[in-house]
Parts: structure tokens; C-alpha cells; sequence
């Protein structure tokens, strides 16, 4: 399996720059790529990296997206004079020219190309480009917003036709809407293009009635262009995370992508003079993990904008440090998306609801109309300018300060990823980098200090005690920071888990999550919000008012259902673990219940990205090989294999898990995709009517 991460640089595109008097383009300067490299450095994750070669791009590779006479004009530009470079650039819009940005601009896309080689060919699991001139902004015979030829777009290309792959994702979490790559794929249903734009109703830049939530895509693309416009300015952790969850990763799991591309631009973080919103850069390793669960791990970031250097710097370094294997720091105080988030989200959801089964049974209620609380203005782009931006507004009023934030807390990551305990027999059967853990059986009353009943029985049992000493010394481990994560398969697991949260609690942390696949839950909830357990189940469970007893009773269906279990993951438990913030994991099941190998793997692995990589996965003794298997594979960070392509989920199952996120919204703000005091209003319902299903 492919391992590595690349990273593509040459100092030469640092080697052009604005010549003239042109403020819109002056934050677009060479010092973008020197500080993000610098920073790479000095943190030592370039070291980390496979270094490639950067390469020009041929003409024909640059034909893939752009036609001859843009490409024949544009070569003239390295012999002309300044003053022919300003007239040249002014048929363009907030682009400029410089005699050595042809040059540049090869090399932006032949970088982007060898990172796409080394991937397809196995040579490295993923990587980023960084690179000068970016790109989602130009067209086929347009340069537009910094941008000259479309790199990722090139890269789109070039995939399907040199390694035939049938299904490309570009994520574009650039604040700008790429409309060059909406354009480009807007027919085509290899590419699901996803961009999310700051946009305030068509009042920010590049004002086109196109970048709103209704652009789906043409023709036999449709349903395959995803753009979720952000109609206020800072937007923030929750805001974002909110999107993938709801959004981006159910469409794209159902897409299920052979590679992903991401237009890594970075004015989406706080700071960023452009983009005005207020997500942290550390939010960038996070967008990076749950990317990494498609394509079997197959990613490409390539850089687009980004123009607060401090926080671009951090930012890129947050990507590749996540594309590397580190776990990405806790992110505390997510909480529910702002209502003009879950609007935009509620609307692209709806807007997206004939085309995806995932959303098929979704409560996404009636449509609403395009950009319904402001009026879009009418294309008049000129009116736009005069009215100005929220930011700009601020901005002369004076309301907006220099912003500070922190720096993202280093991420440090254990010697050994993984530390297993297991039965002899299945120790041949997960990988050497594996550490065995070595155990000692506790005595009785050691392991009765955890358990609500002491007098339990099974506390003779001299193998039970064998396999609490070994619970006991994998979590001393993670504590200790000799490893991240641990497996042990142990003969008794409602014990083992009673014991494993309570060591957790008293040890190192005040939160803990418990997974739990099976039926009859293995403790007993104290309502004091220090274990959250969610539990999936084939059998209907209590009804329970609890806000941190969520059972999720999925219909068994053969062999299981693989659409609605992702479906509850990615928008009842993902969100659910984000908002709780756990600092430990665990992980525990009998047999796994109705669930899939592939999905309980990707489970598994999404879980990484919480609790710093703090997971505790419990097996019962006697579990088929191939489970311990996928699970040591998944928690040593191996890329999962991809579900292949998702049916529609069992209505029942989609709505045991809506009942379950209606339950619980008014508590954990990142449940919601709707903004629902507004649907009341919007819909013209009273209050009456909705009283019953609403929360
Ligand atoms: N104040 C990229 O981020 N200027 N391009 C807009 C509105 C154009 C951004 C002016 C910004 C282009 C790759
Ligand atoms: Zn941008």
C-alpha cells in the first residue's frame, strides 16, 4: 500500500511580482510561497516529506483546459514591456503579468502534475503542491483573480486521461468561488466539483449569479457542481465542519472518488484579508483528515490563495503535517453553525436532493427560493461595488481591528502509532509496526477499582485479569505518549470497557467517548457528561432523554446497510464527537453487528481525527481475523478501502437517525442542517403545526 507524503516546491515561482501600482493585486506576492516553505521547514515536516522535482508543463498538457490562442497570447507575455504588460493585463480582471509569470505558471502546473503522477502511481499516498500562480479562477481563454492556467483543473484532466480514473473530487475550500472549474466541469459527471465562496448575495467578488446554490451542474453534469455560498463574513470551526458533515462528505462518499483533488487556497482562515471569516487555521488538518478517508487515501492539496501570511503559513503547515499521519489538535468550543450557515447549508441540500440518494429521505423541506433573506442584486456588478461588502462597511467604520489568535498547539505524535494485546495466535495477523504490549495481570482488587461491582465473579477469572492488565498497560502507554492507540482483544469486553473508560477518567482525561456496536450497552451512564455513548444497535433500544446515551438502532439488512450506517457516522456521530470534544476514544464491539468491514474500517479512521488520535479499540475474543486486521490496519493510519458505490439507505435507518438528531439538536448545535425557527417562518406554518416534530 502506497505510503508517503510529496511535496512539490522550486523557489523559482517566488520570481515574479506586481511591477505596477495595482492595490487590488498587491497582496498576491512571492513572500506567499516563502513563508509557507519556511515554515514547512523550521516545524520540520518538509524533512518529512518526499521531495519531487517541479517540472515545466508541456503545451499540450495546458491544452487539457485551455485553447490556443489564450495559450499563444500568453506566451508572448515574457518578451513584452512593461507597458505592454499592463495593457495586457487589463482585458483581464484582478490579474497582472510579469515577463516571467509564463514561466511560473508552467512550472505551478507541471508541480501540480508530478504531485498527480506520484499518487496514481503509487509512489506516495498524497502530497501538496505548493506553487505561484494559482489557479481555479482562470478560464479557457481567461486569466482571472491571480490566475493564469487552471492548475487543478489541468490535473483533472490529465488523471482521467493518463491513469483513466472515472471519478475525480475537487474540493475548492479556497474563499473564493473557482468559476473557472465550475466552468470547466459543469457538463461533466467524472469531475464532482465542490466550492464553498464567500458571497453575500453576489455582493463579493467575482459577483456572478452562478456562484449560488443552484448552479447543480448541465446536462449530464447535473447534480455534480456543489457550491455553497457564505452570505456573511466570519464564518467559523463550526460553521465549516458543519458543511462536511451535512454536505460535502455524503455526496462524496456516494460519489465514491478515485482521487481527490483539493484547491487548497487558504484566505478561508481567520485573518485572511480577502475572505474576512474566522476559522483557524488547526480547522485545516481536520477539512484534511475526513478527506483522507475517500480514494483510499489517494489526495492532492494543491495551493490556490491565501494572503494573511502568518495564518497561510500555519495553515499549509496544518494540511501537511494531517497528510502526513499526525492526529490534528482537539478543537474545543464547536458549537452550533450560525443560522446564515445552516441556511446556505439547508439550501444546497435542497437544491441537491433529486440527484443524491443520501439525501434522498434527508428533511431538507420545501425549496426555498435562491438568496431569500437579501435580495441578489441583478447581476449589476457596478451597484455591487457601490453598495460594498459587510467587511468593507466595517472596515470604513473602523469596526474591524488587527485580529489575533493563537498558534495551533504543536501536534505531537508517539514514537509507535499503534499498540496491540492480543490472544497468541492472532499476534501473526496484524502488522509488525504493531507494538506488542507486554501484560501483567492485575490482582482483584486492582481491577475492582474501576468496576460498579466489585464483588463481580469474573474478577477469579485469571484470563479477565490478564486482559485488564492489558487495557491497563495500553492506555498507560497513550498516557505516557509512547503510543497514540491501542487494540486488545479480550475475552470479556462489557468489563473490559467498564474498566477501560473508568482508567481513562481518572488517568488523563474528563471526556470520554464510547462507540459501541451491539446490542445491551457494556456500562451504566452516569448522566455527569464525563462518558458520551453512542451505540449502534439492530435491536430498538429505551427511549432515552439523556444527552449523552445516543442509540442508533439500524435495521439489519443483508448483508448490511452500508449507506444508512455512513449516513448515521458522518451526520449523527461525527458531529456528536465534535461537539463533545473527548480526550480519549474508545472503540468496542461484540461482532460487529450488521456492520460491514469496510464501514466499521472507515469508522474506525474517522475517529482518528478526534481525542488526538487517542482510540482504544475493544474486540471480543473470538472476533474473525479479518476484523482485527482491518481494525489495527485503520488505527496504524493505513488508507481504508473505499465502500464502493453506496445504494440508497433504508428509509427507516435514515429516519432512526434523523429522530435521533431532532432529539438532540437544541444540545449539540453541529447536528443541524437547517436553520428551523427560520423554516417555520419561511414556510408559512404556524408554530402549531410544527410543534410536534420539532424539537
Ligand atoms: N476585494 C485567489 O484567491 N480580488 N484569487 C477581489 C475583492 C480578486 C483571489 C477583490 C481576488 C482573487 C486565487
Ligand atoms: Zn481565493
Amino acid at each position: 500500500m502506497a505510503s508517503g507524503t510529496a511535496l512539490l516546491y522550486d523557489e523559482e515561482m517566488t520570481r515574479y511580482q506586481l511591477l505596477w501600482d495595482y492595490p487590488a493585486c498587491k497582496i498576491e506576492s512571492p513572500e506567499r510561497l516563502t513563508v509557507s516553505h519556511e515554515a514547512l521547514q523550521t516545524t520540520g515536516l518538509s524533512g518529512r516529506c518526499v521531495s519531487l522535482p517541479v517540472r515545466q508543463a508541456t503545451e499540450d498538457e495546458i491544452l487539457l483546459a485551455h485553447s490556443q490562442e489564450y495559450l499563444e497570447s500568453v506566451k508572448k507575455t515574457p518578451s513584452m514591456s512593461l507597458e505592454e504588460l499592463v495593457t495586457f493585463t487589463q482585458q483581464y480582471g484582478d490579474v497582472y503579468f510579469h515577463p516571467n509569470i509564463y514561466h511560473c505558471a508552467k512550472l505551478a502546473i507541471g508541480a501540480t502534475l508530478q504531485l498527480v503522477d506520484a499518487v496514481m502511481t503509487g509512489k506516495v499516498r498524497n502530497g501538496m503542491a505548493l506553487v505561484r500562480p494559482p489557479g481555479h479562477h482562470s478560464q479557457r481563454s481567461l486569466a482571472s483573480g491571480f490566475c493564469v492556467f487552471n492548475n487543478v483543473a489541468i490535473a483533472a484532466l490529465y488523471a482521467k486521461k493518463h491513469f483513466n480514473v472515472r471519478r475525480v473530487l475537487i474540493v475548492d475550500w479556497d474563499i473564493h468561488h473557482g468559476q473557472g472549474l465550475q466552468y470547466c466541469f459543469e457538463e461533466d459527471s467524472e469531475v464532482l466539483y465542490f466550492s464553498w465562496h464567500r458571497y453575500e448575495h453576489q455582493r463579493f467578488w467575482p459577483n456572478l449569479r452562478e456562484s449560488d446554490f443552484d448552479a447543480v451542474g448541465k446536462g449530464k453534469g447535473a447534480g455534480f457542481n456543489i457550491n455553497l455560498p457564505w452570505n456573511k463574513v466570519g464564518m467559523g470551526n463550526s460553521d465549516y465542519l458543519s458543511v462536511f458533515f451535512h454536505v460535502l462528505l455524503p455526496i462524496a462518499y456516494e460519489f465514491n472518488p478515485e482521487l481527490v483533488l483539493v484547491s487548497a487556497g487558504f484566505d478561508s482562515a481567520i485573518g485572511d484579508p480577502e475572505g474576512h471569516m474566522c476559522a483557524t487555521p488547526d480547522i485545516f488538518g481536520h477539512l484534511t483528515h475526513l478527506l483522507m478517508s475517500l480514494a483510499s487515501g489517494r489526495l492532492c492539496a494543491i495551493l490556490e490563495g491565501g494572503y494573511n501570511l502568518t495564518s497561510l503559513a500555519q495553515s499549509v503547515c496544518q494540511t501537511v503535517q494531517t497528510l502526513l499521519g499526525d492526529p490534528p489538535s482537539r478543537i474545543s468550543g464547536l458549537s452550533s453553525p450560525c443560522q446564515s450557515a445552516l441556511e446556505s447549508i439547508h439550501c444546497v441540500r435542497g437544491a441537491h436532493q433529486q440527484y443524491w440518494t443520501c439525501l434522498k429521505y434527508a428533511d431538507v423541506g420545501p425549496q426555498l427560493e435562491a438568496s431569500t433573506k437579501c435580495p441578489r442584486l441583478e447581476g449589476v456588478i457596478g451597484e455591487a461595488d457601490e453598495e460594498g461588502t459587510q467587511a468593507e462597511e466595517a472596515q470604513k467604520e473602523g469596526e474591524i481591528k488587527e485580529i489575533a489568535w493563537p498558534e495551533p498547539p504543536s501536534r505531537m505524535a508517539p514514537p509507535v502509532r499503534t499498540g496491540v494485546v492480543l490472544p497468541t495466535g492472532l499476534e501473526d495477523h496484524v502488522p509488525a509496526s504493531c507494538l506488542r504490549v507486554t501484560t501483567i495481570p492485575l490482582t482483584s482488587t486492582e481491577a475492582a477499582k474501576g468496576l460498579s461491582d466489585p464483588a463481580d465473579p469474573k474478577l477469579k477469572d485469571d484470563k479477565v485479569l490478564q486482559s485488564l492488565g492489558g487495557v491497563s498497560s495500553l492506555l498507560e502507554k497513550i498516557e505516557k505518549k509512547e503510543v497514540r492507540n491501542g487494540l486488545a482483544v479480550v475475552p470479556d469486553l462489557s468489563l473490559a470497557v467498564a474498566f477501560g473508560v473508568q482508567q481513562a477518567l481518572t488517568s488523563f482525561t474528563d471526556r470520554v467517548l464510547l462507540v459501541f456496536l451491539g446490542s445491551n450497552p457494556p456500562i451504566e451512564l452516569q448522566e455527569d457528561g464525563r462518558v458520551m455513548l453512542i451505540q449502534f444497535c439492530c435491536t430498538e433500544q429505551l427511549e432515552t432523554k439523556s444527552k449523552f446515551y445516543i442509540p442508533v438502532c439500524l435495521k439489519k439488512q443483508s448483508p448490511s446497510d452500508v449507506p444508512g450506517f455512513l449516513y448515521a457516522v458522518l451526520t449523527l456521530l461525527l458531529p456528536l464527537a465534535y461537539g463533545y470534544d473527548p480526550g480519549m476514544i474508545l472503540a468496542a464491539t461484540r461482532e460487529r453487528d450488521g456492520v460491514g468491514l469496510a464501514a466499521w474500517a472507515q469508522l474506525i479512521g474517522l475517529l482518528q481525527g478526534l481525542a488526538q488520535g487517542h482510540t482504544l479499540a475493544l474486540l471480543l475474543q473470538g472476533a474473525e481475523e479479518v476484523t482485527v486486521k482491518a481494525t489495527a490496519a485503520s488505527l496504524l493510519g493505513e488508507p481504508t478501502p473505499t465502500l464502493g458505490p453506496l445504494g440508497v439507505p433504508l428509509l427507516e435507518n435514515v429516519k432512526a437517525v434523523e429522530k435521533q438528531r431532532q432529539r438532540l439538536q437544541a444540545h449539540w448545535g453541529l447536528l443541524k442542517a437547517a436553520d428551523e425557527d427560520h423554516l417555520r417562518a419561511t414556510c408559512g406554518h404556524t408554530e402549531d403545526e410544527y410543534s410536534g416534530v420539532l424539537p
